[in-house]
């Protein structure tokens, strides 16, 4: 019997975990049960996906750097990729931002609903964390984020995930570096990250085996935990402008590969969608990364020169999710506590928000981290910050599941026409080329 796809055995670990999850909530013991013994399952795949994530980024981009041969061509890929990402992010943002003022989902909510959501999550560690690592970051300045690029120890850089941009300088100084004492020189310690790189690719494989279950865990304990249901009613209309915005940036993405890569879009989306269901059900770029670069490699058929350099970079600044959803909850929170935000204001968020979802860390979270310092750069009062956080707190989860989709599908899209741009796109290692391209002829 054909073996079913891994995208289909993800989708139905994700229902079955659904199901599994809200039948827990039914049962007295259900919620324990579930963190006790189920939530590890999927716990320990996201640790083992974030062990390999530095050392899968150190071969790729060692061994991707190395196959240029030459420095110009880095340049030309690096400036193509930067140019693009900071285009899709702006995008994103205008999206969002057009969206939340045509539909004013903060208009609509009751100020009953914002006392009961001031008073279940303003005090909340999730919302104090939050505010107090966003002040954290603020204090160390506008260009904090190039200064914490440059890392003062490598070894200590890759030992800690939320440190990517570092191990990524790292490395590409590193891969500049050995370009440049020529091929020959070089040729050892290429050959080592070249074995490296594909021992880390078979371990994203081996891992992958145990996606499904892993997933079945994820959603079952998101489901267990997640916030009481008529709060979450409340804020439907505002989780309900951010997943429209999310489905556009989809639209946008599928309407760039179709017309400039030539690529049938539905074949591409089906391609990456085991590392979407990942992002899903993990939160995390970072995680998901592996499974994006086998993706994005493997069955689309961007060449490594160009996947090694753009999908690590983009998986630590190119958040397009994160960036549209600071957009609509930065003016819905606005909306919903009476504060004034004129169109220079919004202009002002284009900014903060294309900055705050580079300095983002690809985790769980994170985007919600740097919508404080959006808020604050539009003069948001400091003392209504935790109330205005609350105000989102309860569906942060389920839309950082969303967004986290749009980050990695948006990498995979820049890749793609990365790659078909310096005539790096070729054929997928994959058997189902042939159908892909009797679909688009
Ligand atoms: N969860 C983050 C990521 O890994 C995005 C976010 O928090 O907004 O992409």
């Amino acid at each position: 019997m054909k073996k079913m796809e891994l995208h289909w055995q993800i989708l139905i670990g994700m229902i079955l975990g659904i199901l599994f999850g809200f039948a827990m909530t039914q049962i007295s013991w259900g919620s324990e049960f579930v963190s006790d013994w189920i939530k590890p399952l999927g716990t320990i795949f996201v640790k083992l996906l974030k062990l390999i994530a530095i050392p899968l980024i150190l071969a790729s981009l060692i061994k991707g750097i190395s196959d240029l041969k030459d420095i110009s061509k880095f340049k030309n890929i690096g400036i193509r990729t930067i140019v693009i990402y900071v285009c899709t992010t702006i995008v994103a943002i205008t999206i969002g931002l057009i969206l939340v003022n045509i539909m004013q989902p903060g208009e609509g909510i009751s100020q009953e609903t914002i006392d009961r959501l001031t008073e279940t999550y303003a005090n909340d560690s999730g919302v104090t964390s939050k505010i107090a690592e966003a002040s954290r970051q603020k204090e160390a300045g506008p260009l904090s984020f190039l200064e914490n690029m440059v890392p003062d120890n490598a070894i200590r850089s890759m030992s800690d995930n939320r440190l990517m941009l570092q191990v990524i300088f790292f490395t590409i100084f590193m891969g500049i570096s050995m370009l440049l004492i020529g091929e020959e020189k070089a040729k050892p310690l290429k050959k080592f990250f070249d074995a490296l790189n594909d021992v880390v690719l078979k371990m994203v494989d081996l891992i992958m085996l145990t996606a499904p279950v892993a997933v079945f865990a994820l959603l079952a304990s998101v489901v267990v935990s997640s916030s009481d249901p008529d709060l979450l009613f409340a804020l439907l209309k505002y989780a309900g402008v951010v997943v429209l915005g999310l489905c556009l940036m989809v639209v946008f993405y599928i309407f760039i590969v179709s017309t400039y890569a030539k690529l049938n879009p539905f074949w591409f989306l089906k391609q990456i969608s085991p590392a979407q269901l990942l992002a899903f059900s993990t939160s995390s770029s970072a995680a998901t990364l592996p499974v994006t670069m086998e993706r994005v490699e493997e069955h689309i058929g961007v060449d490594k020169e160009v996947s090694s350099f753009v999908l690590p970079v983009g998986a630590t600044i190119n958040m397009d999710g994160t960036s549209l959803y600071q957009g609509v909850a930065a003016v819905f929170i606005a909306q919903a506590l009476d504060f004034e935000l004129g169109l220079a204001a919004q202009l002002i968020i284009v900014l903060t928000a294309l900055l705050a979802s580079i300095g983002s860390a690809a985790v769980p979270g994170a985007g919600m981290v740097m919508l404080v310092i959006v808020l604050e750069s539009v003069g948001f009062p400091a003392d209504k910050l935790a109330i205005g956080l609350a105000l989102i707190f309860a569906v942060d989860r389920p839309l950082d599941m969303c967004r986290t989709i749009i980050n990695i599908t948006g990498d995979a899209t820049v890749a793609t026409v990365v790659a078909k741009s310096v005539g790096k796109l070729g054929k997928p290692h994959v058997q189902n080329w042939d159908d892909h391209l009797d679909e688009v002829r």
